[in-house]
């Protein structure tokens, strides 16, 4: 092992802020051009978890140690009995956008090759689907930035539909130092008040309404003259048919409904407009509902009229969440999609990437059931019986959390691959232990598809292995020895599967990237650049057009009503990561966030008898969360806010809506119908949930 500190990336977030790691797993922030040379809290600590007294060292089969050799003999053997008396499909896998490049192609290859079962997904289902199918719809081609962040750098204005970067990538503000920033967020977010510092506007609408916003301001721009009629004549179809609806929503029809002022709406579009260098950026605020798709769709329509895509200086784009966020959306990790961004459907790519497995293209199962679907039919005839997790806490990070947990309860077997014991791993009837981001080696794609080496810079602990080789040991096991062992010959391999796809990462390789070359994909041969910016000629449609589709308003899947007169919507805080497996156990992070909460209107607060500070229930149809009362009187009094990241009876899905997206299967995170009721707490106890002892309380 090296002495010297290693060059490599952040363990978390899309944004892949460079750092260098020692060999005590020290790390200082690096300068790279995400992040410039910041890190926020949770990459300053992240390599806290490498030594943390929690890490899994030992596998575990009912939860006691056993060797390696007799925790993969049992699965191997488990899984093969299931699928003789089952069929092959009783055995599932679930997937995350955390993996490397290498760990989501390989996992692929396993569920289709080795398990021959069509019933793979991953948790980029429930955080990237909709924007995703969005963009391919518009575009052809779905890369989250279609250009690298330092664009951003020089740009008058940016729109932020449901973001909340100030909290969820901070440096990436420092991206946004130059413009005029417009928030769209039913919060104040630290992100919409450096909005309104910087001379910008937060707009704030009802969740669940982004989709009526984005008409409204589309019907601004058209009414206004602002439209830029070259551009739609001659880069893209469909203006006509999607204008007939949006003609319906005229500001203040559309502010009737989302509760954005009509004079904001037409001052945002005059600054689009007026401005040579703009961008329209979207997260997870605007995706995660049941109409995501749709949603995302009329913010691209807007982005067109105003010819922002493929132009220059300007842009429209959707920000990735997690580490691998991109990479792992392109790699066949998802139920309907082969490597290189196929789709399994298509005879040809089937035949592509049967060429590359050394199989008969019928034998590739698939399209499978999405991630929300494939929990659901766990108990159901024909439905999983196992289940084996990769990355994934999904005990805390699906919706309707109750359901899932009774669900996963009834898996005739649940194996977790993890190096904390989260909530899923320790009710998971097999547990294998693995190696952490700094003891590996591997490729990342980051939010502007630039492809990133992840390098080792310590020894793992004893008793651990890597993913790749749990993976490929199972594999082999269950009578396929063929699989690559190195992340090398991983990647090499998903270079030529991906040979001739949308995401060609055939030229991309390990040297150029350790040469510091920039590569993002497409990048299809050796000498090739890859490619920083894409669409600037053409579109990836076969008409090198891009699409406006015609989309309108759908409310959300659950109203208000008299039971449940509030819409809860749910995020992220800074200190904490998803669903907490890791950050809730860094006693720096989760000094401070300790615990549960809702954030609620004063006047709401009053209405429902619950005090700031006090613990309350939030409660919808389908249960009940603990969270602590902070009023804040910035936030809409229609709307509670509570985030995801805490387990037990602290988990915010308890309430979540498993509504689904028709085109993505995105689950509808961000709009439940909700009310509040007081929850005298006496005894405060530890967080039953996390592991570790947070202060946590629970009611009496
Ligand atoms: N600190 C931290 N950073 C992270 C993560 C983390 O867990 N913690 N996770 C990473 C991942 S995987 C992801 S996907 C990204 C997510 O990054 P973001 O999308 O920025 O995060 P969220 O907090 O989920 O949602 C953003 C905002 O949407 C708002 N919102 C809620 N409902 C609506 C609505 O109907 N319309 C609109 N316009 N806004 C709404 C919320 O109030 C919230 O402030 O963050 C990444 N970075
Ligand atoms: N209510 C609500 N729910 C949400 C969201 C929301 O906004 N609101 N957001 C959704 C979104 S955008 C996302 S991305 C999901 C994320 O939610 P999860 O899928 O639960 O993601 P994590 O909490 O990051 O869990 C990753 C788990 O895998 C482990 N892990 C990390 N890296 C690796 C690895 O390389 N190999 C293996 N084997 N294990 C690893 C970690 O220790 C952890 O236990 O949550 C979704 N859930
Ligand atoms: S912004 Fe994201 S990548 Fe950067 S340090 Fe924070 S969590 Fe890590
Ligand atoms: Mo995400």
């Amino acid at each position: 092992m090296a002495d010297m500190p290693v060059d490599t990336h952040c363990p978390y977030c899309a944004l892949q802020c460079g750092m260098s790691v020692g060999t005590a797993g020290e790390v200082a922030p690096r300068e790279f051009p995400t992040n410039r040379g910041g890190l926020c809290q949770k990459g300053w600590t992240a390599g806290s978890l490498l030594s943390h007294p929690d890490r899994l060292t030992s596998p575990l089969v009912g939860g006691r140690p056993v060797t390696w050799e007799s925790a993969l003999g049992h699965v191997a053997s488990s899984v093969r009995a299931l699928q003789e008396e089952h069929g092959p499909d009783s055995v599932a896998v679930f997937g995350g956008g955390g993996l490397t490049n290498e760990k989501a192609y390989l996992l692929g290859r396993f569920a289709r090759v080795a398990l021959r079962t069509s019933q793979i997904d991953y948790n980029g289902r429930f955080c990237m689907s909709s924007a995703a199918a969005a963009g391919n719809r518009a575009f052809g081609l779905d890369r989250g930035l279609p250009f690298p962040v330092t664009d951003l750098d020089d740009a008058d204005v940016v729109v932020l539909a449901g973001a909340n970067v100030a909290e969820t990538m901070p440096p990436l503000m420092g991206h946004l130092t130059g413009a005029r920033l417009v928030v769209v967020d039913p919060r104040r977010t630290p992100t919409a008040e450096r909005a309104v510092v910087s001379g910008g506007l937060h707009l704030q609408p009802v969740p669940g309404t982004d989709l009526v916003l984005a008409l409204g301001l589309l019907h601004a721009a058209v009414t206004e003259g602002l439209v830029d009629h070259a551009y739609l004549s001659s880069r893209t179809t469909g203006f006509d048919d999607a204008w007939q609806l949006a003609a319906q929503w005229w500001p203040e029809r559309a502010e009737r409904v989302c509760g954005v002022a009509a004079a904001d709406m037409r001052t945002v579009v005059s600054w689009l407009a007026g401005s040579s260098r703009r961008y329209v950026l979207t997260a997870r605020g605007a995706e995660q509902h049941a109409h995501g798709v749709d949603t995302v769709t009329a913010w691209i329509n807007l982005s067109l009229a105003l010819g922002l895509p493929g132009t220059p200086g300007s842009g429209f784009g959707t920000i990735t969440g997690q580490g691998n966020g991109q990479g792992g959306r392109e790699h066949g990790q998802k139920a309907d999609q082969l490597p290189g961004y196929r789709r399994i459907d298509d005879p040809r790519a089937r035949a592509h990437v049967a060429g590359v497995w050394g199989v008969d293209p019928s034998s590739i199962p698939g399209p499978g059931r999405s991630a929300v679907e494939l929990i659901d039919a766990i108990g159901t005839p024909g439905g999983p019986r196992a289940l084996l997790v990769f990355g994934s806490n999904l005990r805390v990070s699906a919706p309707d959390a109750a359901r899932v947990a009774s669900k996963l309860d009834a898996l005739d077997l649940l194996v977790v691959a993890d190096f904390l014991p989260g909530e899923t791993a320790r009710r998971a009837d097999v547990v294998l232990p693995v190696t952490q981001w700094a003891e590996e080696e591997g490729t990342l794609t980051n939010l502007e598809g630039r492809v990133l080496r992840r390098r080792r810079a310590l020894d793992p602990p004893d008793g651990v292995r890597t993913d790749l080789d749990v993976i490929t040991g199972l594999a082999a096991l269950l009578g396929f020895g063929g699989f690559p062992t190195t992340p090398r010959a991983v990647f090499d391999e998903l270079r030529a599967a991906s040979a001739g796809g949308p995401a060609d990462y055939s030229g991309i390789t390990y040297d150029r990237l350790d040469d510091g070359e920039a590569l993002h994909w497409p990048c299809p041969s050796t000498d090739h650049p890859g490619t920083p910016r894409l669409f600037l000629d053409r579109f990836a449609h076969p008409d090198g057009r891009a699409h406006l589709v015609p989309v309108d308003h759908v409310p959300a899947a659950e109203l208000p009503d008299d039971p449940y007169p509030l819409r809860a919507t749910t995020g992220r805080v800074l200190v904490h990561y998803q669903s907490g497996a890791q950050t809730r156990r860094v006693g720096e992070l989760a000094a401070v966030a300790p615990e549960g909460f809702v954030e609620v209107h004063p006047d709401t607060a009053a209405r429902a008898g619950v005090a700031d500070g006090s613990w309350a229930r939030v409660e919808s149809r389908r249960g009940s969360v603990l969270a602590r009362v902070r009023c804040v009187a910035s936030l809409r009094p229609d709307t509670v806010f509570l985030p995801f990241h805490f387990g037990g009876d602290q988990a915010a899905n308890l309430i979540t809506n498993p509504a689904l997206d028709p085109v993505s299967r995105m689950p509808e995170f961000k709009v439940a119908a909700v009310r509040l009721i007081p929850a005298p707490v006496t005894t405060p106890v530890g967080d039953r949930e996390a592991g570790a002892v947070l202060g946590a309380a629970v009611p009496a």
